[in-house]
């Protein structure tokens, strides 16, 4: 990847699932701007709530997302709160061959999905601190733009 092409980031996290971490997603999407474009501000929008109904309507969500998301060079998923929207996105990530991460807190008593957590197209990390949260995904973005940088032919 030349430096002038911003890396495209689809960062996902529960919406109609619950907002209840949506101040976590907006830390990990403004770090995530350090690195390039996230696609998805809004989801960390403190604003946005379960109940909202005055955006788009459903099918132009969805259509919307999913050019978006066929567009990323990655997807970050925070899924400690289960959401069936960010598991149809990390289901079209995988099927789509997109290097995914999912960051997830562990929980008393909950297990994460085994489809994600057993899935071979998905690293899943897990953390405490948003500390934590910043160092897995600076080496995980790190990585990926040496291995673009390698399959670019850039020296
Ligand atoms: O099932 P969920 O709603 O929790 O799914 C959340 C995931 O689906 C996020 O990662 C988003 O990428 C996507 N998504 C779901 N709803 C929306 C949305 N609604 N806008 C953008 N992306 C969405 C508009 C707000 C609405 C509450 C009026």
């Amino acid at each position: 990847m030349s430096a002038m092409q911003s890396l495209k980031i689809y960062f996902a996290g529960s919406i109609r699932g619950g907002r209840g971490d949506a101040a976590r997603y907006q830390e990990l999407i403004q770090f995530l701007a350090t690195f390039g474009t996230v696609l998805t501000e809004h989801v960390g929008d403190p604003e946005l709530t379960e109940a909202g109904d005055d955006g788009p309507n459903d099918p132009a969500i969805h259509d919307r997302d999913m050019t978006w998301l066929r567009s990323c060079a990655l997807m970050v998923a925070e899924v400690t709160l289960p959401s069936l929207g960010v598991g149809y996105e990390l289901g079209w990530a995988c099927a789509l061959g997109k290097p995914v991460l999912a960051l997830y807190r562990p929980q008393p008593g909950k297990r994460l999905s085994a489809m994600v957590a057993g899935s071979p197209g998905i690293v899943t990390a897990e953390y405490a601190t948003a500390h934590q949260a910043r160092e897995i995904l600076r080496g995980f973005i790190v990585a990926l733009q040496k291995r673009l940088e390698i399959g670019s032919g850039a020296t």
